[in-house]
């Protein structure tokens, strides 16, 4: 982890040649001691979250994203308390691999990023905290990840519209857009793109790739917002995803917006997710408490019935009339969508409840997939209304599918991926719900249905592989 000692010289005299103090005593600009380009952000307000004109056909595809995505709303006056020193650019390769060489190996993953000057990638949320912390340690000063309201206060800088650009964006900030998953393509994109920071023109603040190039990691958790106005948010005080921004290559230019957020598990190493730092003192607020649990995840029983084994009588006759169990509000379009709803995996809970998920969209393949789930209880006639159950943003939550293991723990076979093809793969499992990952050929797409029970204490869960065929994994309390 050694610092390369050529650039300091250089960029101290880059420091003091910077334009004067604005006000304050902060230089405008400086570059610190790994080459990085700094620009101070003074402190200020703005509107966050979707607000302003209707987003244009040629960019929303359909017109129920014309007003933005779901958690973009309510739109609410948030306040920047102090200024903090941003990164122009993301960080390069060549800068993060001053804290870590190995990432080396990883230039060229999928052919993405391979220049010294390219924007990184393959680095966890973890790992840019590393990062981070690494750097503050080198020089006594304290970086960090934004925060999601400090990333969108810097991109708007200043303005209103849906891109720092007005409301369209130029079209050399769209790499691969055409290769973006919504209508479907593959992933990785079959022409690798360039990442070269600071290729497009800057915003107003001298921040460069505030649109496109490659997503960043924010510090925040990912939550829905308040509509109170708030200073120096923090986000959510526990969640499953952390908040990345901006978008990136082989994405659409809706999903560049300003306001629009994406997120993903912060152990993902991903190729279109990057990051850069600011310099300044984390905002010593408190986070929003976490959102309360949905329904399905409510007053759940936790008492087993002493005559759950006991069905209707064998020797009569038994009907049921079909009865809904699907029950979203009409015209939803989020958290769950009213207009394709399918592939549901059913499992019996040990209190006697069934649990119902689904994957619910607009149209598959699309970023807007959710998980949503509905529960039976036992000994009621009607199963409850739908609420969600897992939904990265802005990714594809393909194909679900359930088990339980006759003993406690239910659980929950996922795919995240940003269209077709799903790149992760995960096994929930548990009254949290806990992460698990398991492993899975990098072709394999998607669960297919509910699980089955292949031996005592072990699941079989059959996954849709690319061409067409199947693929069998199994999973059990340990893995
Ligand atoms: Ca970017
Ligand atoms: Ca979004």
């Amino acid at each position: 982890m050694k610092r390369v000692a050529l650039l300091p010289i250089f960029l101290v005299a880059w420091a003091f040649s910077a334009d004067p103090a604005p006000n304050d005593g902060h230089v405008k600009e400086m570059t610190n001691s790994i080459g990085m380009r700094l620009v101070w952000i003074e402190p200020g307000a703005f509107k966050m979250g979707f607000s302003g004109e209707p987003i244009a056909a040629a960019i929303a595809l359909a017109p129920w994203r014309a007003g933005g995505d779901f958690d973009e709303r309510p739109a609410h006056r948030v306040r920047i308390s102090k200024g903090f020193y941003m990164g122009a650019f993301e960080v390069t390769n060549a800068q993060y691999e001053q804290f870590d060489p190995a990432h080396r190996s990883l230039r060229g993953k999928l052919g993405f990023s391979k220049e010294d000057n390219e924007a990184v990638v393959f680095v966890s949320w973890n790992d840019a905290n590393r990062f981070c912390q690494w750097l503050s340690k080198e020089e006594g000063k304290a970086y960090r990840l934004p925060t999601e309201a400090e990333w969108e206060f810097a991109a708007r800088a200043g303005t209103t519209t849906h891109y720092y650009t007005a409301d369209t964006l130029p079209e050399q900030f769209l790499k691969n857009a055409p290769q973006s998953l919504y209508p479907p393509a593959t992933y990785p994109p079959p022409t690798p793109i360039p990442t070269v920071v600071g290729q497009t023109p800057p915003n107003a603040w001298g921040l460069y790739d505030m649109h496109g190039n490659v997503e960043e990691w924010t510090h925040d958790w990912y939550g829905p917002y308040e509509p109170a106005e708030q200073t120096d948010p923090l986000g959510r005080a526990a969640g499953d995803f952390r908040v990345t921004r901006g978008g990136s290559h082989s994405t659409q230019a809706y999903f560049l917006r300003s306001e629009n957020r994406m997120g993903t598990l912060p152990d993902d190493q991903h190729g279109l997710i990057g990051f850069r730092v600011v310099l300044g003192a984390m905002p010593k607020t408190k986070p929003l408490p976490a959102p309360p649990p949905p329904l399905n995840q409510r007053n759940v029983s936790q008492v087993i019935p002493s005559e759950l084994s006991k069905g209707p009588d064998p020797s009569k006759p038994y009907f049921r009339g079909p009865r809904k169990y699907l029950k979203i509000p009409p015209d939803s379009y989020g958290p769950m969508f009213s207009t394709h709803n399918h592939d549901t995996a059913l499992v019996e809970a040990p209190n006697g409840d069934l649990l119902a998920i689904f994957y619910s969209c607009v149209q598959e393949p699309g970023r807007e997939v959710a998980i949503v789930a509905t529960r039976l209880r036992y000994g009621h006639d009607e199963w409850d209304d739908a609420s969600p159950f897992w939904d990265a943003p802005d990714r594809d939550d393909t194909a679900p599918a359930m088990w339980f293991d006759g003993k406690k723990t239910i659980f929950h076979f996922a795919a995240i991926s940003n269209g077709e093809d799903a790149e992760e793969h995960l096994v929930r499992h548990g009254k949290d719900l806990d992460i698990l990952r398991k492993p899975i050929p990098a072709d394999w797409r998607q669960p297919a249905r509910s699980a089955d029970a292949a031996s005592r204490g072990t699941a079989a869960v059959h996954f849709v592989r690319r061409r067409k065929s199947m693929g069998l994994v199994t999973a059990d309390r340990h893995n």
